[in-house]
């Protein structure tokens, strides 16, 4: 960045064009999505027929639609596409959250967000080459690396991790573990079927084997860290076989391969089952887990979003309380201009720098355009006013220091925590 020297203390004025310079000019890793790699086949989600069937646009669509979730699913994905396009693009105004992202992705792609047919958009997609598509979307969006999803529980996944070609770095992988700690009763079989003597009620040698399973599979996708999404009713420690796995298996084991657990805490899976992906809510969940953890794990790392707004407060202060606790995200239906600033601007009061702002959840490529842009104009007028009471209570601020603040809050913290310096793109000013 050539408008000003590194040292010089920036005027006050300055302040917003400086932040919004250092924003547009670092390339973030996103923490946490549910893309994949190329090598993963049908696995990853890109494209305008994708980017209309997110679970997301489809709660929407059902809001305003009379076509019954049950007859919506028999249609074949284009035309739930259609259906999806039509009623909340071409009928209503597209306002929300993840209808204005889609504006934003066809905009940024120099396509026509307005048109009443989807034929020229497809046409558009289909003659992308993914290879040079991939390289376009991830500079469009000021990313350098994203972090999958991966369960090696899911079979058609586990087809896919057996058969992935070359490693994309960009694609880093991270373990999830949901169906082993959350679903034990509906897993555990698949689990022994691979050759892991597991007991259906988690005695005998399950602590064990489990901690094979999960050694075995770090040896074979090198995750960044492990994952589990977490019921608003989790409670640690309890009488259940989540507390007996997270206890004696998955956190040393976390400890042993020097990876974070990652924990996504309050939500309230399948509250209409007839939605699918788009059925699930949230709920407020009980703190005195978090701290339980980070009380009897000193030496684990944990990284922790939740999902209800109450929530974050009370993160916020245990992130105070707990150097091994670090706050990342707004997670899912935290992630909406109204809330990240309200959770940005408590963390930036209460935490300073040592928090990760936010992940965008991507399940298709593009969706990192609009979640990635939204994130530096929502998160730029909070970091500047943050400064400028810095120079008006005496201290003078440099584009250094902006520039240091932001490297630390969207990619030094994660490669801290992770012990892993990420691919890092120089952003090209031009698209
Ligand atoms: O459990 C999770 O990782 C959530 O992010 C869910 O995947 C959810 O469906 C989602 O995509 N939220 O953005
Ligand atoms: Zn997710």
């Amino acid at each position: 960045m050539n408008t000003y020297p590194d040292g010089r203390p920036i005027s006050r004025d300055n302040i917003d064009n400086v932040v919004a310079e250092v924003l547009n000019a670092t390339s973030f890793i996103d923490i946490h999505t549910h893309l994949f790699a190329p090598s993963f086949g049908n696995l990853a989600l890109w494209g305008i027929d994708d980017l209309l069937t997110y679970h997301y646009l489809e709660a929407e669509f059902f809001r305003n639609s009379p076509m019954r979730p049950d007859d919506y699913w028999t249609l074949p994905k284009w035309q739930r596409a259609e259906a999806v396009w039509q009623t909340l693009f071409v009928e209503n105004s597209p306002v929300s959250e993840a209808t204005r992202g889609v504006v934003f992705v066809l905009h940024a792609l120099g396509l026509d967000s307005a048109t009443t047919s989807l034929t020229p958009l497809r046409e558009f997609f289909r003659e992308q080459n993914l290879a040079d598509y991939l390289a376009r979307i991830f500079r469009l969006s000021g990313v350098s690396d994203v972090v999958m999803t991966n369960d090696p529980l899911d079979p058609e996944e586990e087809t896919a991790l057996n058969k992935a070609g070359q490693p994309d770095e960009r694609f880093h992988a991270a373990l999830r573990l949901d169906r082993i700690l959350n679903e034990w009763n509906s897993h555990h079989s698949r689990l022994a079927a691979h050759g892991y003597r597991v007991d259906p009620d988690a005695g005998g040698t399950t602590v064990s084997e489990v901690r094979r399973f999960l050694s075995s599979w770090a040896a074979r996708i090198h995750p960044v860290y492990m994952a589990v999404s977490l019921p608003d009713t989790f409670s640690f420690p309890a009488d259940d076989v989540r507390t007996r796995l997270l206890t004696h298996a998955v956190l040393p084991a976390c400890h042993e391969l020097q990876l974070p657990l990652v924990l996504m805490i309050g939500v309230r899976r399948q509250v209409n089952p007839a939605l699918r992906l788009a059925g699930d809510a949230l709920g407020r969940a009980d703190m005195h887990a978090v701290r339980a953890l980070c009380d009897q794990f000193p030496d684990n790392r944990l990284m922790v979003s939740v999902l209800s707004r109450e929530n974050q407060h009370e993160l916020c202060v245990y992130a105070r309380k707990f150097g091994n606790l670090l706050p990342f995200g707004c997670w899912w239906f935290l992630s909406n201009p109204s809330i990240v600033e309200e959770v940005t601007r408590e963390r930036l009061e209460m935490l300073g720098t040592t928090f990760i702002p936010q992940h965008s959840d991507a399940r298709v490529l593009e969706q990192l355009i609009y979640k990635w842009r939204n994130t530096r104009r929502t998160i730029a007028p909070i970091l500047a006013q943050t400064y400028k009471l810095l120079i008006e209570d005496g201290r003078p601020v440099s584009a250094e220091q902006v520039r240091r603040d932001i490297h630390r809050l969207f990619r030094g913290n994660f490669e801290q925590w992770t012990n892993r310096m990420m691919h890092h793109a120089k952003l090209s000013s031009t698209d």
